[in-house]
């Protein structure tokens, strides 16, 4: 009799009950156990949305002096021109700093690569803020980290106000008027029309974030009304989480007028052709932000200019940004940090948990050229299961196998009590940074309940009882489980190479797996090779930041479960169009479906609670780690809103707000690299004023 076993019979004896009994149980979940103490560096100051901007016309406006030169060489309209009816006015008085002085350029290193600018048809702009300095989408939730409770809601964009009907079942919207895109022609309804039928409608097309009908709900539809206003209908009530699914990364408009006649519906030679009919290296491409491509160096540096159009102003009638160029450095995650912290880069959200000793250390040099606060627990890795049966991504006869087994409760189990989370915390940081999370909905949330969030404590020998009570046991004794036909258990874990936390922490899972007999081989792919593995189902398993949905509940709510044939990243409708959901997939539907329907704060609150249990009672996903970033800025830039965390709603790079940073001029560094210049017609070069 082995000694583990010998152990127990002792026990059992001492204790008086049968050690076979004992021997089979597994551990019992439990709450989740406290996060070490760390609190957020900077409180946000509180206010109401209407505190931070709103739409007014002013007296007069004013530009750049360089800016104006353009206008007295007669190459642009006057400002007053350019800028809609109603601006979006910043209010002076929620500005950290107040009204700012135009000029200088801020400094961005990202790790992602510009595939082209159809951001419609799914191209990505290599991120690290790029897209969202580019796109605008009718709401904005960036900011809301710093909304009172009473008054959270998306504030206004470009769409700058909204009602319900009586009955909560329509929502008519209405756009701000008299806007411009970057190159002069209006935005309206034209755009939003486009948007709605030949992107979210048409099947054909899938925009970058993956927006389609069940994003607003199933069975909505859109009807114009005028050329600044439309109106939605849905099936049920109130479904307020539509508003956050008109914030970044879904409901950003295209410009219609450049990308209708490439579309086939329109005449475009095909659907391949129109989302590469506007390559990486095409400049100018029509915008609706702050700043538009002027200049792409491939695998060196992406340059934007100032948008002469933009849209927003300070209550001076200065026409924002303040900042006449942003630079994205195209380098890697990591570097982002190290040029941040060292200043040859302005801006990092310290995510990366790997780096936040080195970083810290040099922050803390009173010398400094970067100020660096962390903010609340609002960065959290799950390993999430291929739970589709039915064909989606086309698996051979092993992944089918794993599939069957994923959809099978012990073996999900048995998963999460091999996972030591306090041994992968470690491992990245020592320190308070790092959390066991269970998985599901981060404590950054309101809505999230600790009493609702079930825990797997790590325990070996659980797994072991849990992968048996799954069929499975190393039955040949090579130390691997076998499969019931006798072939050893082996599952691919895919991972995202583009950051050292995700290699680091899929190692991690490696050996945990080896030592309760599960071989576990790693697909590591880079960032859009990633992201088409994950979206097309060519995986068993994979490890995934987690997106707004686990940290905000309402941004991107429904990405929490599958609700449509496309929205949970770990099970799509094979091709098709059938889910074949598991029992408490459709609990979670439904405690979504739940929450959507009503505005009363506390059936939200039990819509979620019910969620949280349902989530990791039955391990939909296996919580790695969870913990605080850090935003890192160069010190010379003012109007930083106090206590901006690198990620809620979304990420820094939109919480911060950047058309109303600015730089004092004595601080000014002079590192513009197109200075004078501003977008020329769409494919062309830049124009100068003389
Ligand atoms: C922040 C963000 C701004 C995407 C991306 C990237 C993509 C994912 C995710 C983050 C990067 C930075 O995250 O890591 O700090 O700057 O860009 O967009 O990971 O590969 O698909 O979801 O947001």
């Amino acid at each position: 009799m082995s000694y583990p076993l010998r152990r127990t019979a002792l026990a059992a004896l001492l204790l008086g009950v049968s050690s076979v009994a004992m021997q089979a149980e597994m551990m019992a979940p439990t709450a989740p156990p406290d996060a070490p103490k760390f609190d957020a560096q900077v409180e946000p100051v509180y206010v109401n949305r209407s505190d931070i901007a709103e739409f007014k016309a002013l007296p007069a406006y004013s530009e750049p002096a360089w800016v104006k030169a353009f206008v007295d060489a007669g190459k642009l309209p006057p400002v007053a021109e350019r800028l809609p009816k109603e601006p979006m006015v910043y209010k002076t008085a929620n500005m950290p700093d107040g009204n700012g002085v135009y000029g200088d350029v801020m400094r961005h290193v990202i790790g992602g690569r510009p595939e082209g600018w159809n951001f419609w048809a799914g191209q990505n702009y290599g991120w690290g803020g790029i897209d969202i300095g580019l796109v605008e989408c009718l709401t904005r939730t960036g900011p809301l980290f710093e909304v009172n409770a009473a008054d959270l809601q998306p504030m206004p964009n470009l769409a700058k106000s909204w009602e319900w009907a009586e009955d909560g079942k329509s929502l008519t919207v209405h756009l701000i008027e008299g806007a411009k895109w970057s190159d002069g022609d209006p935005f309206d309804a034209e755009d939003i029309d486009f948007y709605w039928n030949d992107v979210v409608m048409d099947p054909e097309v899938t925009p970058l974030m993956g927006a389609s009908q069940e994003t607003y709900g199933a069975g909505t539809t859109l009807e114009i009304i005028d050329a600044y206003t439309f109106k939605m209908s849905f099936t049920t009530p109130f479904p307020e989480a539509v508003l956050y699914a008109m914030a970044y990364g879904n409901f950003c408009p295209g410009p219609a007028h450049v990308l209708k006649p490439q579309h086939p519906k329109y005449g475009g030679a095909s659907y391949a052709a129109f989302r590469d009919a506007f390559p990486a290296d095409m400049m100018n491409f029509p915008v609706m932000g702050g700043w538009v491509v002027v200049e792409h160096r491939p695998d060196d540096i992406v340059v934007t200019r100032r948008n002469p159009y933009y849209w927003k102003v300070d209550e001076s009638g200065q026409q924002l940004p303040y900042l006449d160029e942003l630079q994205y450095r195209l380098s890697t995650w990591g570097d982002r940090d190290v040029q941040a912290v060292a200043g040859t880069g302005d801006f990092s959200n310290l995510e990366q948990p790997e780096n936040f000793v080195e970083s810290l250390k040099k922050a803390a040099d009173p010398a400094s050229p970067a100020r660096l606060a962390f903010g609340p627990r609002s960065i959290g890795y799950q390993l999430f299961f291929n739970l589709s049966a039915n064909g989606w991504g086309e698996p051979d006869a092993r992944a089918q196998a794993v599939r069957e087994l994923n959809r099978n409760l012990d073996f999900r189990k048995a998963i999460s009590y091999a996972v030591d989370r306090q041994r992968i915390g470690d491992s990245l940081v020592k320190g308070p940074f790092t959390a066991l999370y269970a998985g599901g909905l981060l404590t950054s949330t309101s809505y999230y309940d600790a009493a609702s969030t079930v825990f797997y404590p790590f325990s070996q020998d659980s797994a072991k009882e849990a992968l048996k009570a799954a069929g499975l046991e190393d039955t040949d004794g090579n130390g691997v489980v076998n499969l019931p036909g006798g072939a050893d258990l082996n599952v691919t874990l895919l991972v995202n190479t583009d950051y050292a936390t995700d290699k680091n922490i899929a190692e991690g899972v490696v050996a945990m797996m080896a030592d309760v007999g599960v071989k576990v081989t790693l697909n590591n792919l880079a960032g859009k090779d990633f992201d088409n593995a994950r979206e097309g189902g060519k995986h068993d398993w994979y490890i995934r930041r987690n997106d707004q949905e686990f940290v905000s509940v309402v941004q991107g709510i429904s990405r929490l479960a599958p609700t449509g044939p496309a929205t949970a990243t770990w099970h799509y409708a094979n091709a098709a169009g059938e889910l074949d959901l598991l029992p408490f997939e459709q609990q979670l539907i439904d405690n979504i479906t739940a929450f959507n329907s009503t505005q009363d704060a506390t059936l939200r609150a039990d819509a979620m609670k019910e969620y949280q249990k349902t989530f990791t009672e039955n391990v939909n996903a296996v919580g790695l780690t969870a913990y605080p970033g850090a935003l890192i800025i160069n010190k010379r830039f003012a109007n930083i809103p106090l206590g901006a965390p690198i990620f809620m709603y979304n990420w820094a790079e939109d919480n911060i707000i950047r058309e109303r940073i600015y730089v004092p001029a004595d601080k000014q560094i002079g590192a513009e690299l197109r200075p004078g210049e501003l977008a020329g017609k769409l494919g062309e070069s830049t124009i100068k004023a003389e």
